[in-house]
């Protein structure tokens, strides 16, 4: 295998194009190989081997930068940079991680995750080079799903009006996640369909290659009138305006041609974009055919592509049901999402009400201004995106939605620890940031039953609502399910306790009941309180419960700084209560890619772990009043 000769990109420039060729087959080989029993990013990946392979063939990483948006796309960069083994066990505990990671390597050049940095960061990095008087290339590759985001646009304004030298690559595969949306995704299938000119003029050139009289003179006439005659066929001016030297459409599958287009970049003193066409999952037939359903997958049967896992219906698909039901009945309820379609659920809801539903595109922002307007008109709107990326419109929830006092609902997927996608992904920062905000109310449900409750709860309150849930919520069943209706703010007594109470938001009232099973076994009795709304918080039940007991314990999956645990210690100390209390939640650093399980244990999150700890805190007690 010619990749196992690969150690650095330094091996690569000594292959020829025909070893080269060979290298990106068997690079595909691998990536599938590899996502079919780890998961990952697949679609994605599989359409930029050639273009990776020509920019490490052009480039001399690591002096000169390259820059990934997302960086979901990275796995051939990262088996082209020395790291084969690390990733056998892609997005596994101490395994390569999915996503470009500066610690991981010297050749990634920056930490990523979120869509539409890579221009802002790039451009950083070519100033940078400038005032230090440095000599190095500064490439970033930007798809066009992350083209749509606002920063990618912020980025490319501000790199056009003094003409830092750097190059924008556009990976233009026409898909974000699902298929691209937007007036400039539009405006890019045109750019697109002017591969005609290309292909016409490749076939002059071939057709003159084998001395073809009138095609030479027709090549002559064609080179001579080449500006004009191109500006026919290719639109450039969008990029020209903005000040970028616009190159392309380019076929990124082709490697002879890609090599010799970026060479032609290199060491050129213009911003410069250039229009690079693949196809995503390229290569792998599952994946050609569905490449939205391939974009991110769990393990998978290479054969037919088929995945291992069973199929789970996901919290997303429940709230989207419930939410369909509202909307059936009422024609102000209406989705909102950015590029997630599938991912939150919601792509039930447009086919339900295709009329009520919007894909905004990568913007997270505009979604929540765009609702707070439909909400300023007397609409309904449903804002479901995941809870890593709604931290990208903290100011427009803040100012938009709250201090309009609108009744827009934040469906805040993928919240608590997300696993194997890592530090970028997890959604465990949200009850901190959205419980600062005056007058937002922030919810929890511990299961799926209680999720469509506060769907409905949120459909009667004419407030600005956020109902944060995991991807995955379990049924717990009607044993344990609320008796009443509850209003907002109340939460709910589960079992009762004599020693402790354990005070659990979502996933963690599950995982503190568990705790609490094993305590009673150790001759601990535990009591277990579901504070389903963290703003506002039940005071009265948290002041009645919390007296009387040798210690309060609160559980959330969210990083304890500025979380749940931290609102009730306020509460108790305001109102003088003197009861010890221990706040379990996620340290407040960034969690790296590892199952859920194993980073719940890593978090000391696990049942077991929050028996042992609340143990380990009654024994310090009673140690100290001795
Ligand atoms: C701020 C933000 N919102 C949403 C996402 C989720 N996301 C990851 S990749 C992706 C699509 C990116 O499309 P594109 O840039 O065209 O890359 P492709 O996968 O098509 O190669 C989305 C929406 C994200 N990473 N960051």
């Amino acid at each position: 295998m010619l990749l196992e000769q690969i150690h650095d990109p330094s091996d690569l420039k000594k292959l020829n194009l025909k070893q080269l060729r060979q290298l990106a087959e068997e690079l595909r080989g691998e990536i599938v190989r590899v996502v079919s029993e780890r998961g990952g990013h697949l679609a994605s990946n599989l359409g930029m081997v050639e273009l990776t392979i020509a920019i490490h063939y052009v480039f001399d990483a690591p002096e000169d930068k390259l820059i990934m948006d997302v960086g979901h796309q990275s796995y051939a960069h990262k088996l082209l940079t020395g790291r084969y083994e690390a990733f056998q066990h892609l997005r596994q505990r101490d395994g390569a991680c999915g996503f470009p990671l500066t610690e991981e390597s010297e050749y990634d050049a920056f930490t990523a995750g979120h869509a539409s940095t890579a221009i802002s960061a790039a451009l950083g990095m070519a100033r940078t080079r400038d005032i230090m008087r440095g000599d190095y290339n500064v490439v970033a590759v930007v798809g066009d799903g992350a083209l749509t985001g606002g920063m990618s646009y912020e980025a490319l304004n501000d790199a056009g009006q003094n003409e830092t030298r750097m190059i924008v690559i556009l990976n233009d595969n026409d898909m974000s996640i699902a298929k691209n949306v937007g007036a400039v995704s539009r405006y890019l299938t045109r750019m697109r369909q002017s591969k005609g000119y290309i292909a016409m003029k490749q076939g002059v050139r071939s057709k003159l290659e084998n001395g073809h009289r009138f095609a030479r003179a027709f090549y002559r006439v064609l080179n001579r009138t080449r500006n004009s005659l191109r500006s026919l066929f290719v639109d450039d001016q969008f990029f020209a305006a903005l000040g970028f030297k616009y190159i392309g459409p380019v076929d990124g599958h082709d490697l002879k041609h890609l090599i010799r287009v970026l060479r032609s970049t290199r060491d050129n003193s213009l911003p410069q974009l250039i229009h690079v066409v693949t196809q995503k999952g390229r290569g792998y037939r599952p994946a050609e055919d569905h490449p939205d359903v391939y974009h991110g997958v769990a393990p998978f049967y290479m054969e037919s592509g088929a995945s291992k896992s069973e199929t789970r219906v996901s919290s997303g698909s429940v709230a989207a049901r419930e939410l369909i039901a509202l909307a059936d009945n009422d024609i102000r309820v209406c989705a909102v999402t950015a590029a997630m379609p599938a991912g939150t659920g919601m792509i039930q809801f447009q086919q339900a009400h295709p009329d009520r539903f919007f894909d905004v595109a990568i913007a997270e922002e505009h979604a929540v201004t765009m609702a707070a307007g439909m909400a300023a008109q007397g609409m309904k709107p449903y804002v479901a995106i995941y809870s890593t990326f709604l931290q990208r419109a903290y100011d427009q929830i803040m100012l938009d939605v709250c201090r309009n006092g609108l009744p827009v609902t934040f469906l805040v997927d993928r919240a608590g620890l997300v696993g194997e996608d890592g530090a970028t992904h997890q959604g465990v920062f949200d009850l901190s940031y959205l419980r600062s905000i005056p007058g937002l109310i922030v919810a929890a449900p511990r299961d799926v039953r209680d999720l469509k409750k506060l769907i409905e709860l949120s459909h009667e309150t004419d407030r600005p609502m956020a109902i944060r849930y995991p991807r995955d919520c379990e049924d717990l069943g009607p044993g344990i399910q609320s008796q009443r209706e509850f209003g907002v703010g109340e939460w709910e007594l589960i079992s009762d306790g004599r020693d402790v109470m354990i005070f659990a938001v979502g996933r963690m009232v599950q995982l503190s009941m568990q705790a609490s099973i094993e305590l009673m076994g150790k001759g601990v009795s535990a009591g277990v309180v579901d504070a389903r709304f963290v703003a506002p918080m039940d005071r009265d039940m948290l002041l009645e419960r919390a007296c009387g007991v040798k210690l309060v314990v609160t559980v959330e999956e969210n990083v304890i700084n500025g979380g749940f645990g931290e609102g009730v210690l306020e509460i108790l100390a305001k109102a003088g209560v003197s009861t010890p209390a221990l706040t379990l939640g996620v340290p407040n650093r960034y969690i790296a890619h590892a199952t859920v399980a194993q980073q719940l244990e890593e978090c000391g999150l696990s049942a077991m772990d929050i028996a042992r700890r609340v143990r380990k805190r009654l024994a310090e007690l009673s140690e100290a009043r001795l």
